[in-house]
């Protein structure tokens, strides 16, 4: 049977790029799937967080995918920390991973920076405990953005070294699925880098929460070049914040880049600019406002993360099971 697994990190708000890049992609695959949809507060672990702010994080995330239109009837919607299958199963991975496949994970050498002894154990075991979130519910597909793309195929070749290493046909391999026109949103501030929770400037992104004002502000003050829009899509290519905000336009408007331009090539950044904020607001303020509904009661969004977890523990308790089996671990 085919299942998606994906999930995000409570740490500090979601942007744009969380939305467009996975988010809103998940929405529509809930359909064609059976789907588990996790906040991975294990993750948010591997750099400090504040305690009462992880909580509250973890909530706002959790309101966060049911705004956007995540059912929590027909999905799992759960809280990594609730489910001790994630953290067991990361250790057996972890005995079956050499480090020379971790030593290669570019987010790693990024997120460490230039003091790399001084970097958490946790920040660079993340790629496996990725896997296991995965691995324990014998996901098929995945959906993420583009950035995951490296700790994806991390994940597919630690699903194959295990089969292969106890001659089973365990694990199905993980599919990414990097969907639509924004697989990776850039900063506002730089075409050249992501759009990060991260990201020190808050100009940088646009977050799920931010009201009709600081969308425009956000938007008015993006960079771009002096040049109008352009005919064809290819002449984006050498123009990183314009293509950056031609590209969320057309997913925001759900239409290809090309379509953008036929309506705005040749105009001017500040009149696309305000076509942009009106979009942006029309699809995130619904978002925004249920979120804000959803906040208000913490026992409700409780109770749906309460009864993820269970259904979750059901099928990972499960699995992990079998693997303790073939490879020997004693269930007395
Ligand atoms: N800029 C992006 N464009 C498209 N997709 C993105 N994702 C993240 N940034 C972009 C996708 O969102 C999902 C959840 O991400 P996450 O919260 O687990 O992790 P993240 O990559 O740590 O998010 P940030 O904002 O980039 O945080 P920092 O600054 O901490 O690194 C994933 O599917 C991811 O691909």
């Amino acid at each position: 049977m085919n299942r998606i697994f994906s999930g995000m990190q409570p740490t500090r708000q979601l942007h744009l790029g969380n939305y467009l890049g996975a988010l809103r992609n998940w929405v529509s695959l809930q359909d064609q799937f059976e789907s588990i949809f996790c906040i991975v507060d294990l993750h948010a672990l591997t750099l400090p967080q504040d305690p009462a702010v992880l909580l509250g994080n973890t909530r706002e995330v959790t309101a966060a995918y049911i705004a956007a239109g995540i059912d929590p009837e027909r999905c799992v919607i759960f809280n990594q920390a609730a489910v001790a299958a994630h953290s067991e199963l990361a250790w057996i991975l972890s005995c079956h991973t050499p480090m020379g496949w971790l030593n290669r994970m570019t987010q790693f050498k990024e997120k460490a920076g230039k003091h790399r002894e001084n970097a958490a154990l946790g920040l660079y075991a993340y790629p496996v405990l990725m896997a296991a979130d995965i691995l324990v519910y014998k996901a098929t597909h995945v959906p993420v953005g583009e950035d995951q793309k490296q700790h994806l195929e991390l994940a597919r070749d630690i699903a194959g070294a295990f089969n292969r290493n106890y001659n089973q046909e365990f694990f199905p391999l993980p599919e990414p699925q990097i969907l639509g026109e924004a697989t990776r949103v850039m900063s506002l501030r730089d075409g050249t880098k992501k759009m990060s929770k991260s990201d020190e400037s808050d100009y940088s992104r646009i977050n799920l929460t931010d009201d009709a004002d600081t969308i425009a502000l956000k938007v008015r003050k993006a960079k771009t070049d002096p040049e109008p829009l352009p005919e064809k899509a290819e002449d984006l290519e050498k123009r990183p914040e314009a293509d950056n905000l031609v590209t969320i336009y057309s997913a925001l408007a759900d239409i290809s880049k090309q379509d953008a331009l036929d309506q705005f090539a040749g105009q001017q950044f500040s009149g696309f600019k305000g076509a942009l904020v009106d979009l942006a607001v029309a699809k995130l303020a619904p978002i925004s406002t249920e979120m804000n509904r959803l906040m208000s009661d913490v026992g409700e969004i409780d109770r749906i993360l309460r009864i993820g977890a269970d259904k979750a523990n059901a099928i990972a308790a499960a699995n992990l099971a079998d693997i303790k089996d073939i490879i020997g671990l004693l269930r007395p």
